[in-house]
């Protein structure tokens, strides 16, 4: 076998290096303007998604530049009904910052956005970095809060479709805005085990639309933690404490239309509402 000698191997590394900037500017060139753009597959069809992870830390990158902090993460596609509806296989993460955090008033502006979507989640705030695999015990009692939550996707693809999954890693899985709803002090939920029952009821304009157990997401929630924390650590990184994570939605998203009002009623929380403008 022919050894790559290292000036081939820096070249690759270069080209690599370019495609990153390149595409992860293309992402935020569209996300600027409100402008969607081809699957980045497209013309990169070999487009891995460890690169794909890269595009999408460079874009955050850019917002922390503009003073924007990382206030959260969120795992995505952890439901079957939310591979099904985007016809992709795996979970994901993506990262969220205090931009995108919708105020206590719960109202969300549209413009600006593309094609928004919300959908139901349950979010889990950690007090202690995860710097390896934890058990979902050791997870669950690494939070002090757990909250209902809406996470508002916004694909910068045209149709809010991708060709893959390498494609919406990039686009930071979709991420626009999120709310985080009341939250309880995770002690008064004594066992991991018992989320999993918990009703997560979906409300468009007062009627009842999607109806899931919080099972849905990834079995039970705190299992998307524990992925999470997996997927983290396989790429080298730990989880910081104080920070929130949206488990996943357990129900398809729903487009999002001006005057809408979107709401997640489950068990223990209070409801939690979204005012669309
Ligand atoms: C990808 C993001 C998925 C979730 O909760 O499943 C996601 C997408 O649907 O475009 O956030
Ligand atoms: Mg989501």
């Amino acid at each position: 076998m022919k050894a790559t000698t290292p000036e081939h191997s820096n070249t690759l590394q270069s080209v690599r290096a370019n495609e990153v900037l390149l595409l992860s500017q293309r992402l935020w060139d569209a996300r600027l303007n409100s402008s969607a753009i081809a699957p980045l597959t497209k013309e990169y069809a070999e487009l891995s998604a460890a690169t794909a992870y890269e595009i999408a830390w460079d874009g955050m990158k850019k917002r922390e530049d503009q003073g924007e902090k990382i206030i959260g993460y969120k795992m995505g596609l952890t439901s079957k009904a939310k591979r099904e509806q985007m016809n992709l296989k795996e979970p994901i993460y993506g990262i969220l910052t205090d931009h995108m955090e919708i105020e206590e008033d719960g109202t969300f502006e549209m413009k600006g956005s593309i094609h928004p979507k919300a959908e139901p989640e349950i979010a889990f705030r950690l007090n202690k970095t995860i710097a390896h695999v934890p058990t979902p015990k050791e997870i669950f009692d690494a939070c002090d809060l757990i909250a209902p939550a809406i996470e508002i996707l916004d694909s910068r693809f045209e149709g809010f479709k991708y060709f893959s999954l390498p494609d919406v890693i990039a686009d930071n899985s979709s991420s626009s805005h999120f709310l985080v709803g009341d939250p309880k002090r995770r002690d008064l939920i004594p066992h991991w085990e018992e989320l999993a029952a918990m009703q997560m009821d979906f409300y468009i304009n007062g009627k009842l639309t999607h109806q899931a157990k919080a099972a849905e997401i990834s079995g039970n929630p705190v299992m998307s933690l524990v992925h999470m924390a997996e997927l983290f650590l396989s790429q080298g990184r730990t989880i910081p404490a104080n920070v929130w994570i949206l488990t996943g939605a357990a129900t398809p998203a729903v487009a999002l239309e001006p005057g809408m009002k979107v709401e997640l009623k489950t068990d223990f929380f209070n409801p939690t509402i979204l005012m669309v403008h």
